[in-house]
């Protein structure tokens, strides 16, 4: 028989295996909740190893497929997705990945349950993580901007468990002058009609999750002489169904799809939106502000997914050292690999924590019951988790990569997809000096208490560890840059001293 010599890492039951998360959910969440939600997370975590992870591969192995013309010459422009993609959207709602959020069954605690699913999901979603983040996106500016009329029934079906009724959404803002200046780069123009409705003229450069079944975007509109206002205050919010009843496009032509590096199972397109019909749904010129919710949930995704890729990475590492020998033992027998090995671990379950503390924070303000410091503390965590992450995650998938070996760098191991798919993470959603900008932007909102607020938090944790032996060190060096950051905000005279000190 032909000798084994190279065994393929695996994981069982990612949610029985994450042993981070489920002393997490057994110290945080109510008895009753843990005993419910531990139950599904098994049964879940199950259907991802048996079920999920399989046509996750089969998403990477059949992209998305653009066809403009059929075969007698007429105009199409139709997407294909392969069979794995349209499961994973049944999936979803069965799972309740968006509805779990909206139903509050579980209270304060449903927003967290929701982002634990997505987590373990995440790593095994061939890509369909990305609709998912922005389904969720939309369902909450809808709700934060009252749920009514045609709104309500869009609401209806993101939120659905029903797979024939669920719904996922685009977030169409990145136009070719802007993505980061999206006040300053966006030409799209709002033609109003008599009925009320509105019709868009524009190009919109990045477009993900093509397929989607609505959008919300962002254009300009134009007064009775064709004149738009420039700037931030010339943006406003558009709601918009991206086909009709009978699949036909809603006066929007499909340029072409992007040729990625990665996410390459998701379709991005580039669309032309020639009179697509529109519904305005923030007031005029508060565009940015309503979007706004939209992006702070879709960056709570990009973390889940950061840390999601991180964990899958790791563990594949850790169950490879576990059978590959070198040198006569097993790699998890040699004390430097395990170092290496230990040091990508304390990442992965750092940021775990910070996410589980975002989704902490916000399951308490969307049930009102988080105090006005808990509100400024998410406001600031939430671009401060998305730049570190995203970060953080392609230099853990190279680090992850290396454990392997050559067979990190084989296309069919699987491994290479993990990487190119976290390198957009720091990318897409605000680039890291993008979100810097907006910590700026959220100390300067607060007028001198957000960074109050994040000291004094920091400061309590601190004490809670304080005893233990083992984290004598990390607590004094965290004391250390409390301290300087507290001399730093005095010699700068106030909070807002010190923004704008950041800002200069
Ligand atoms: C694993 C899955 C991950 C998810 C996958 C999704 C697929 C990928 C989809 C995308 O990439 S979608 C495109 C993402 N694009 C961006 O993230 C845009 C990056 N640029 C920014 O974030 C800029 O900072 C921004 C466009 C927001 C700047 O706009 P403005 O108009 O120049 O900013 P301004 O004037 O400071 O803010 C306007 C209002 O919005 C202000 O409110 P007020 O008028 O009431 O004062 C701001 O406070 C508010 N605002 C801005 N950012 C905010 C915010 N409010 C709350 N949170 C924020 N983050
Ligand atoms: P630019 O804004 O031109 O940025 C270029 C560089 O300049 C960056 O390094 C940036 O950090 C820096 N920079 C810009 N302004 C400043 C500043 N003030 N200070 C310091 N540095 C600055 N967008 C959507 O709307 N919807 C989508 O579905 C979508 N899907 C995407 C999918 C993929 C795979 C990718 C790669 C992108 C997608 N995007 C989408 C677009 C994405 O959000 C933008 O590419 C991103 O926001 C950056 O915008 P930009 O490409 O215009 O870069």
């Amino acid at each position: 028989t032909e000798a084994l010599f190279q065994e393929q890492p695996g994981t069982g039951n990612p949610y029985l295996e994450d042993t981070l998360l489920r002393s997490y959910l057994k110290i945080h969440l109510p008895p009753k909740v843990l005993e419910e939600v531990h139950q599904d997370l098994e049964r879940f975590g199950n259907r991802l190893l048996t079920k999920i992870q399989p046509l996750s591969w089969e998403c990477e192995l059949n992209p998305p497929v653009f066809r403009q013309y059929d075969a007698w010459g007429r105009r199409v422009d139709h997407i294909h997705t392969c069979s794995a993609w349209k499961r994973m959207k049944e999936i979803s709602a069965e799972e309740g990945l968006i509805a779990e959020a909206y139903e509050k069954r579980y209270s304060n605690w449903s927003r967290l349950y929701q982002a634990v699913k997505l987590y373990l999901f995440s790593s095994s979603s061939g890509g369909f993580s990305c609709p998912l983040a922005m389904t969720d996106g939309a369902a909450k500016v809808i709700e934060s901007l009252g749920i009514s009329g045609s709104l309500k029934n869009a609401f209806d079906h993101l939120t659905s468990r029903d797979p024939e009724k669920f719904w996922t959404s685009g977030q169409w803002m990145t136009e070719r002058r802007g993505g980061s200046d999206v006040a300053n780069g966006t030409e799209t123009v709002a033609r109003k009609q008599p009925d009320g409705t509105y019709r868009l003229y524009g190009f919109k450069w990045f477009t993900s999750a093509a397929d989607s079944d609505m959008a919300l975007t962002l254009a300009r509109i134009a007064d009775a002489e064709g004149q738009c206002v420039q700037g931030s205050r010339g943006l406003s919010l558009f709601f918009l169904r991206v086909r009709d009843e009978e699949g036909k496009l809603n006066s929007i032509q499909v340029q072409r799809l992007k040729d990625k590096l990665g996410t390459r199972q998701m379709a991005t397109a580039e669309l032309w939106l020639q009179g697509a019909r529109a519904e305005l749904i923030s007031a005029e010129g508060r565009g940015v502000a309503a979007i706004s919710n939209m992006l702070n949930i879709t960056r709570i995704h990009n973390v889940i997914g950061a840390v999601a890729s991180m964990r899958r990475m790791i563990s594949l590492s850790r169950d490879y050292a576990c059978k590959r020998m070198a040198f006569g033992k097993l790699l998890k027998d040699h004390p430097l690999h395990v170092q290496t090995i230990a040091r990508m671990e304390v990442q992965v379950r750092g940021a775990f924590l910070l996410l589980m503390e975002i989704v902490r924070l916000l399951g308490l303000a969307e049930t009102n019951l988080a105090s006005e410091q808990e509100q400024l503390l998410l406001r600031l965590l939430i671009p401060v988790a998305k730049l570190y992450t995203g970060k953080q995650a392609s230099a853990v998938a190279v680090e992850a990569m290396e454990s392997f070996g050559g067979q990190g760098y084989m296309e069919d191991t699987g491994l290479p997809v993990i990487l190119r798919d976290t390198l957009v993470l720091s990318i897409w959603e605000g680039t890291t000096n993008i979100l810097s900008l907006d910590v700026l932007r959220s100390l300067a909102k607060s007028q001198g208490q957000v960074m109050a607020v994040f000291l004094s938090t920091v400061q309590e944790k601190l004490e809670l560890v304080s005893s233990t032996k083992e984290l004598a060190p990390a607590v004094q060096r965290t004391r250390e840059a409390i301290g300087s950051l507290r001399q730093f905000m005095a010699a700068a005279g106030s909070e807002q001293g010190l923004t704008m000190e950041l800002a200069a």
